[in-house]
């Protein structure tokens, strides 16, 4: 739909009317926002049923990845942004009276994500659509989203995130869509003459109703979709749960996200979670593929199907399950299709986090895909007999001590292994995944995440998108690589003053946010130091503290100290059951009260732990943000993205070499980042040998005791037991993540950054290096690169990125 002002403030009225019978000066926020909804939606629905209909039209080969967390965000600003509205709407509210971030403040976070992996689909999402490819979302419609965090005394509490009180606005319930998934029960498979047949047993029958939302190409008249489903009871069991507590219990099914990120125990729920999602997803697609009569051993040349982490690894014996039992294909030629539809992400090395399932469980969720698996790991194993030595065969099978190991099934299922960074697709075909490599090289294969730009710089930060368009022009806008452009004026001192100026102002308004929401006063002149993301242990969350303690015992000795002023900003949410990470959590809190109420030290250090880390607050610290802390130990972070999204904003990185940060140095240079900390190898070798001895660092260290021995003699207050226990861990159980072997190196970093920003220009420069760079990093160039590479889709127009007008 062509937009005017003029026309939108007309479609506003009518729709604000039609819905509310209000007039724009009697409405309240919501009911504003769920009008501006339902005007974009309405803007782009004839091109999502026409971007539908051309996939058709032109039978083209499509990809849906399938993941168990998607972490959008909210979607009304990237929306108008994608659809080329954003200012016509901005003006256009302006002249009501209205303002569009206002507006935008009403929608609730869509929060259907742990961390990393969830956001990443979100990002992919935006790419995909973006870059004009067709690519579907598969998902579950959570009821509740990530937990929303709030601090008590220091401590993290954990309430519920009903995020679809008012409604979700954005999706689109489709019933005449919903599928039947089979749970529980027995099955038995008879040979009735012609094929084996299944025969199920007292299975529960669950109606799986799909949830579509358009996820909105940028300025390419292309709208893909996201489908989330919902579990409801069909109208031919109700009569089986007749109270209101036994339909709870099925509908139950999709109400929590899990919300442990890595330390995943056996739960049933979870993996009768996973089976729903899984088996709605392929039936459906089975069954659009379907209706065109098109061959079904030719399947894998028309769709392909992504497993983002081994959540949905049972998309391999499900769609086995189908071809066999409902379309009575042979095993071989089953078996083929399978492994060419599907390809595999792996998101983490962190041991607990691949997951295993007992046997029994498998056999309680779906008895028919046990079987399945038992197949597969069967013939498996026949297939490498005598070519492979006995215990490289039971290390690598599927099945092994009674229990299902799921990251086998998903690269045995599959033509295409992925790891996120090129490190960590390193450690995976030399370490984690080594006989894997050994038995299929071909299939291993390295894709950098990357970040979408739109969301990240265009919408979160205005002043600093305006700035580089006055640089280089829009053409970035369309083609993140071109941002490297900015190199070429990296000598313009104008323009460093300017992004200077961008970033004071995003940091004045993160200051004014910071006081609203914790009473904190901060300088915006101070260095905005800033650590966001889950609190892990391998994070190293507890390093930055440490360094904070050593900080401000030095202002101690010494108020006068001639110190870069320093507000450190912590943004990270904890596993509820994950104990150690809420330690660390009440020890930054309470660190933080200690240090904000001390006078003494006359504002030189300000600590501020924001409440509820999500996409919306990232995109209000990303923009205000100078230094961002990447500081995982080698080898532990698969790749990460909030230190792409930072760099972009113009934050300089202190990292170690680890993810996807050697990479960020490999592009800004040596000279624009600072790299600390022990290296991959050094990391392998203490693991290997065993020859780390933490107390070592705090008997010859004095600067290291000094600022442990704070956490149990009584100098920060209020943590007797976390202190104690912090301690213990870094003391008395070795410190697994080496946070004491790293502490002086990073100290020192941190006295180079400290060093650095006293000279502004350089500083500017080194940021603006840092943005021009960001643009290797764009989700648009990775999804291009699964498209060409993994999945082999193509574009469904020429109209695509780079080759749309340029109207700013
Ligand atoms: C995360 C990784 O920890 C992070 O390094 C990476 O950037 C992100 O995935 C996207 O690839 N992993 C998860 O969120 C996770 O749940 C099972 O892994």
């Amino acid at each position: 739909m062509k937009i005017t002002q003029e026309r939108f403030v007309r479609e506003f009225k009518k729709q604000l009317a039609e819905k509310f019978a209000l007039d724009v000066k009697d409405a309240a926020p919501i009911e504003l926002y769920q009008t501006l909804v339902s005007v974009v939606k309405s803007g782009y629905s004839e091109i999502w049923r026409n971007t539908w209909k051309s996939y058709v039209k032109n039978d083209q080969k499509q990809v849906y990845y399938f993941s168990i967390e998607f972490l959008p965000g909210r979607l009304l600003k990237s929306n108008l942004l994608n659809m080329g509205w954003y200012d016509v709407v901005d003006k256009g509210l302006k002249q009501m009276g209205l303002s569009l971030d206002k507006i935008s403040e009403s929608e609730v976070d869509m929060a259907l994500g742990n961390g990393g992996l969830g956001r990443l689909a979100s990002c992919f999402m935006d790419a995909l659509a973006s870059d004009g490819l067709p690519g579907n979302g598969n998902g579950i419609r959570y009821k509740y989203g990530l937990f929303k965090q709030k601090f008590v005394d220091g401590y993290q509490i954990e309430l519920p995130n009903e995020w679809l009180t008012d409604g979700n606005n954005w999706a689109v319930a489709r019933e005449s869509k919903a599928v039947d998934v089979l749970m529980g029960g027995q099955v038995h498979l008879i040979d009735n003459g012609k094929y084996l047949e299944a025969i199920y047993e007292g299975a529960d029958v669950i109606k799986a109703v799909p949830y579509d939302t358009g996820i909105v190409g940028y300025r390419n008249d292309h709208v893909n979709t996201m489908r989330l489903w919902d579990a409801q009871i069909p109208a031919s069991e109700e009569v089986k749960y007749p109270t209101i507590e036994d339909r709870r219990r099925v509908e139950d099914l999709t109400s929590v996200l899990y919300p442990d990120d890595s330390n995943y125990e056996g739960r049933i729920l979870r993996l009768k979670q996973e089976y729903f999602f899984t088996s709605a997803g392929i039936q459906s697609i089975i069954r659009h593929y379907k209706k065109y009569d098109r061959p079904l051993n030719e399947i894998s040349e028309h769709i392909a199907i992504h497993i983002n982490d081994t959540h949905p690894a049972m998309c391999v014996a499900e769609f086995m399950r189908i071809l066999l039992d409902k379309e009575h294909m042979d095993w071989d030629e089953a078996w083929q299709q399978t492994v060419k539809t599907m390809s595999y992400t792996n998101h983490t090395i962190m041991a607990e986090a691949l997951e295993k399932w007992p046997v029994e469980m498998l056999a309680t969720v779906q008895p028919r895909i046990l079987q399945i698996i038992q197949e597969i790991d069967r013939r498996y194993a026949l297939e490498l007999e005598g070519k492979k030595d006995h215990d490289f065969i039971e290390r690598t099978r599927i099945i092994k001590d009674g229990m299902v190991k799921m990251a086998h099934l998903a690269i045995i299922g599959s033509h295409s292994t992925n790891g996120v960074a090129k490190l960590h697709t390193e450690l995976l075909e030399n370490d984690v995944l080594r006989d894997f490599y050994e038995l299929y090289p071909e299939r291993f294969n390295n894709k950098t995440n990357g970040i979408t730009v739109r969301r990240w710089l265009q919408v979160a930060n205005p002043e600093l998108s305006k700035t580089i368009d006055q640089a280089i022009g829009t053409a970035w806008r369309f083609d993140a690589k071109k941002l490297h452009e900015l190199e070429k004026h990296v000598g313009d001192k104008k323009l460093l003053e300017k992004i200077g100026r961008a970033k004071l102002d995003n940091k004045k308004k993160l200051a004014a946010f910071i006081k609203e929401d914790t009473g904190i006063e901060v300088s915006p002149h101070a260095i905005f130091d800033v650590q966001i993301k889950r609190l892990h242990a391998y994070k190293r969350q507890l390093l930055n503290l440490l360094h904070i303690v050593k900080l401000y015992l030095d202002l101690k000795d010494d108020p006068n100290r001639d110190v870069e002023p320093r507000v450190f900003i912590f943004g990270a949410k904890a596993a509820p059951s994950y104990h150690y990470a809420k330690t660390i959590i009440k020890c930054i809190n309470e660190v933080a009260n200690m240090i904000n109420n001390d006078k003494t030290i006359n504002d030189k250090l300000k600590v501020v732990f924001l409440e509820n880390y999500g996409v919306s607050l990232a995109e209000k610290i990303i923009p205000a943000a100078d230094v961002g802390e990447q500081i995982s130990t080698a080898t532990k972070e698969a790749s990460g993205t909030s230190n792409m999204k930072l760099m972009l904003n113009g934050a300089l990185t202190v990292a170690t070499l680890d993810g996807a940060n050697i990479e960020i140095k490999d592009h800004v240079g040596e000279d624009n980042i600072f790299i600390f900390g022990l290296t991959k190898d050094e990391v392998l070798e203490y693991e290997k040998n065993h020859h780390y001895y933490a107390a070592e660092y705090y008997n010859s260290n004095p600067v290291i005791k000094r600022v442990l021995d704070a956490f149990v003699d009584g100098t920060i207050p209020n943590i007797e037991v976390e202190g104690h226990e912090i301690y213990d861990s870094l003391l008395r159980v070795n410190d697994e993540y080496f946070v004491l072997r790293d502490f002086a190196s990073y100290v020192q970093a941190q006295e180079a950054v400290s060093e650095a920003y006293k000279d502004k220009q350089n500083w500017n420069k080194m940021c603006l290096i840092n943005i021009a760079n960001a643009g290797y990093f764009s989700a648009d160039d990775t999804v291009e690169k699964y498209a060409k590479e993994i999945w082999d889709i193509k574009p469904n127009s020429t109209e695509m990125r780079g080759k749309a007008k340029d109207v700013y």
